[in-house]
């Protein structure tokens, strides 16, 4: 093989436009922190794990004692206190390893935190939001139902008043970390007004049942299960304070917040190993880096990720100023999550035989993305709440 003379990039090919200088100081330490327990302590264990179907179960205190469960929730009760901006970069952190590892933070942050610490009675939030931070507890978050996924507001989990408690019966499904969790969100809905209503359930509860999905050929590093809920009574003081769909949609707002930053990671890692297997790898006498239909791939890789984290960077700000509109954060969750896709399947068409085995990353991040383009709403529900913003006309 002829080894062409490789002068290499003058520039970060993990942050071609210095992107990460746009962050302060605090959210870059807190970048850096995670970014090196991740590499050293998990990448190296994941393939094997993902191949196993297995979500270890020492992982979620170990994202305890990092700091990554919670990073925006106030410092009182076990969060960082830290910036939207700083929990998507630790959700990219993570995501360069597995997404599901990534769906673990979100589902505890985004889905089981913000809730409690929104819309639960303090006593509530004195008991769970601490065992959550630290990882102590884990939490998940029922919306799904086998009949009603796009479209919540047609679920059939029916809650009940009977004296000082509610009474909830009904079957969630697809609910990530379900089987590991020691407090479930559900939504219900209420059998006399209609509403969709939200509660704090402590899974030891009689009648709460999790059984695991064990066919997934996607997110294998996660716990995904089904909840059956019989007759499970809970106190009126678990009711969270929010009636109406838009409580269960707020906490997907910053859930699909963190995913439009976490693909991003799950990209990087498949670029990353793409840009390193073609140098080294020969074809028609040559390394494949030297084809220019292969370096035509790179560069198209590499603007993706590009574009993907201006569009990220610029979410973060404006959350942090209160203008995260719904319409705004699914262009970022939907197109993200179609540029990491793209990214992933070209990393995996480039390692050829090798890229469908998981002794590569590719194949594992391009199967995982395919639930993150699903979960927190397909492409096609983003792109109607798009369609629906341009026109005013709901198309779903
Ligand atoms: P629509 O009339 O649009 O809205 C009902 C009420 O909700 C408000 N709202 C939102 N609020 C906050 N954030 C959002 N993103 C919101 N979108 C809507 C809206 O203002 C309204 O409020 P109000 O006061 O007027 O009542 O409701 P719709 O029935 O037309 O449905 C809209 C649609 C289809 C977009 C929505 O149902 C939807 O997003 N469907 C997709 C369902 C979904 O994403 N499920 C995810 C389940 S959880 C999950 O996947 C976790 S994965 C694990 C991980 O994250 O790692
Ligand atoms: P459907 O809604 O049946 O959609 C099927 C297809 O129809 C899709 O292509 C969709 O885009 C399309 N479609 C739907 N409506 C329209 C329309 N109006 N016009 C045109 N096309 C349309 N949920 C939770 O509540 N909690 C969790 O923790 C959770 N974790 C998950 C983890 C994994 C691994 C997976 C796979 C899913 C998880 N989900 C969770 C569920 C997830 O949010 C749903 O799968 C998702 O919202 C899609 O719902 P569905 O699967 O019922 O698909």
């Amino acid at each position: 093989m002829t080894t062409p003379v490789a002068t290499g990039s003058a520039l970060a090919l993990h942050d071609f436009y210095d992107i990460e200088a746009l962050y302060d100081h605090e959210e870059r330490l807190i970048q850096g922190s995670v970014r090196e327990y991740v590499r050293a302590e998990l990448l190296p264990k994941v393939g094997e794990w993902w191949q196993e179907g297995v979500f270890p179960e020492d992982l979620a205190r170990k994202f305890g004692e990092l700091g990554a469960l919670g990073v925006t929730l106030p410092e009182r009760f076990g969060g960082a206190g830290a910036s939207y901006s700083a929990y998507g970069l630790v959700c990219k952190e993570i995501e360069y390893v597995d997404s599901g590892m990534r769906s673990f933070v979100s589902v505890q942050s985004s889905l089981v935190m913000f809730p409690i610490n929104a819309y639960a009675q303090e006593h509530v939030k004195a008991k769970w939001l601490p065992l959550l931070a630290s990882g102590e507890a884990v939490g998940c978050f029922g919306l799904t139902e086998p009949d009603a996924g796009s479209d919540p507001g047609a679920m059939r989990t029916r809650c009940r008043k009977v004296g000082d408690n509610w009474v909830i019966t009904g079957v969630k499904r697809w609910i990530t970390s379900g089987s590991r969790a020691h407090v479930a969100i559900v939504w219900a809905k209420d059998e006399e007004s209609g509403k969709i209503l939200g509660f704090v359930v402590e899974t030891d509860r009689p009648g709460f049942q999790a059984v695991d999905i064990k066919t997934k050929a996607s997110m294998r590093a996660s716990v995904t299960s089904e909840l059956y809920l019989d007759e499970v009574s809970v106190p009126a003081g678990n009711q969270l304070q929010v009636a109406g769909l838009k409580g269960p949609l707020s906490c997907l707002n910053q859930a699909r917040f963190g995913i439009a930053f976490g693909v991003l990671g799950a990209a990087q890692a498949c670029f990353d190993e793409a840009a390193a297997y073609v140098s080294d790898r020969p074809a028609f006498g040559e390394p494949l880096a030297a084809k220019q239909l292969v370096q035509s791939r790179l560069a198209d890789m590499l603007s993706e990720i590009t574009r993907g984290s201006l569009l990220a960077y610029r979410l973060g700000r404006l959350k942090e100023e209160g203008k995260d509109h719904p319409a705004r954060v699914s262009l970022a969750k939907r197109d993200n999550c179609r540029s990491a896709l793209a990214v992933a399947r070209a990393a995996r068409d480039l390692l050829g035989g090798n890229g469908i085995t998981t002794e590569y990353a590719a194949i594992r991040h391009m199967l995982n993305l395919e639930t993150v383009a699903t979960y927190e709403g397909t492409d096609t529900v983003h792109t109607l709440v798009l369609g629906r913003e341009i026109t005013g006309i709901n198309a779903f």
